[in-house]
């Protein structure tokens, strides 16, 4: 297939901070790109827009009216163009917004769903139906929310059952809930709101949040479908070798010790994702021993870089592997993350940014590969476009 223009426009993020979108004719095309704030230092480069301009200026003579029949193909000149590890002479954001919208194009000439031609040409064997865990992220902390709290994300993860939309529905119906707990016994009237839609107040400590969703989950007799995941993006609190966690200073095996002792009181917690410095894979791997039953979750560490999952698969640190898009900067490269994944057994997440953009990509790159989860944002403003999507994509 040939594209026969492309352009890039500037563009706000759910934080108003600046980002970029691509947009193109014949096929028609476009793609967003979403921005993280809790980034892993080997994260594909992010170009501004003035960048991202003179960029695509170079990039035209290669792509435009070249003749690309798979979205490998345009792909894998874009790589070889850009020839960085970490995609900086291109950018990996307009790597990815041109790698996004050409597989939109591709699937418009075809007449197919994005999701349907991804699949095709990546994922032919993924079980057809296949029911994800959603991950929502309805208690902010961390980069995410200016409040006390060090762990990042406190997710409810809804378990599937026959209809998406039945998901959804438990899901809204548990967020609000959850807020009228936290008015009643915080007495806020008010409730501030995170980054990703997560209500933001203040708490005693790093596990009352825990202890909070864990009773309104049992009170509501939802724990058949209903667990508790958490992101604490350590990056954020680890310096010279330490934890500061809770106002306290931890080494790692002290912050293990304390992380087993969450588990131990709450018996719907089950998984935990980037429980250490991504320079910390020796943690990774010692909660992993010590909870072979919980998911261990990379992302900072592992940042979608498919010989990063290797290494840590390998080295047995993880059993289940974020995946972000513009981490890596291209979709192949993506698809490739999620290949290796499942084929050391990691179980695979597919997750939305904190600076949301009005583009459900990640959603077709969920279905087309079968995923076991999704990750997204609580269920209130922009954040519910992408669960009305994830509907529209699973209850067809
Ligand atoms: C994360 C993400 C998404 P950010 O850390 O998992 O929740 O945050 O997009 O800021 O990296
Ligand atoms: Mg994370």
């Amino acid at each position: 297939m040939k594209i026969d223009n492309i352009n890039v426009r500037e563009i706000f993020d759910s934080r108003g901070e600046s980002t970029i979108k691509i947009t193109g004719g014949n096929p028609w095309f476009f793609a967003e790109v979403a921005s993280g704030k809790s980034r892993g230092s080997r994260e594909a480069a992010v170009f501004s827009y003035r960048e991202a301009v003179q960029s695509l200026k170079k990039l035209k003579a290669h792509i435009v009216y070249k003749n690309f029949n798979s979205i490998r193909a345009l792909d894998s000149a874009l790589i070889k163009i850009d020839g960085t590890e970490d995609k900086s002479k291109l950018g990996g954001n307009v790597m990815f917004g041109i790698s996004a919208a050409f597989t939109r194009a591709l699937a418009k000439k075809r007449g197919e769903a994005v999701w349907e031609t991804m699949r095709k040409e990546f994922f032919p064997s993924a079980a057809k139906n296949n029911m994800p865990l959603i991950f929502s992220n309805i208690i902010n902390g961390g980069a995410h929310a200016e409040n006390n709290l060090d762990v990042q994300e406190y997710m409810v993860v809804v378990k599937p059952k026959s209809s998406m939309i039945e998901s959804v529905r438990t899901l809204i119906r548990f967020y609000r809930l959850l807020g009228n707990v936290l008015k009643k016994t915080k007495k806020i009237y008010n409730i501030p709101i995170g980054d990703e839609g997560g209500y933001s107040l203040n708490f005693k400590n790093n596990f009352e949040p825990i202890a909070i969703l864990e009773k309104l989950i049992k009170t509501q007799h939802l724990e058949r479908r209903l667990l508790i995941a958490l992101d604490a993006a350590a990056n954020s609190f680890y310096k010279k070798g330490m934890y500061r966690f809770g106002g306290r200073q931890f080494a790692t095996e002290e912050l293990a010790t304390e992380y087993i002792r969450y588990f131990k009181k709450s018996k719907l917690l089950f998984s935990l994702e980037d429980p250490f410095a991504e320079t910390d894979g020796r943690g990774f791997a010692l909660l992993y021993r010590m909870l072979p039953y919980a998911w261990v979750v990379g992302d900072d560490l592992t940042t979608t870089n498919p010989q990063a999952i290797k290494k840590y698969a390998d080295e047995k640190t993880i059993n289940a592997v974020i995946i972000k898009p513009n981490q890596i900067g291209t979709i192949s490269e993506t698809c490739d993350a999620i290949a290796i994944s499942r084929k050391h057994k990691l179980h695979v997440i597919i997750s939305h940014r904190s600076g949301e953009v009005d583009d459900h990509f990640i959603i077709h790159i969920a279905k087309a590969c079968g995923s076991d989860g999704v990750k997204l944002g609580a269920p209130t403003r922009e954040r519910i476009w992408r669960l009305n999507k994830l509907i529209e994509v699973y209850d067809r």
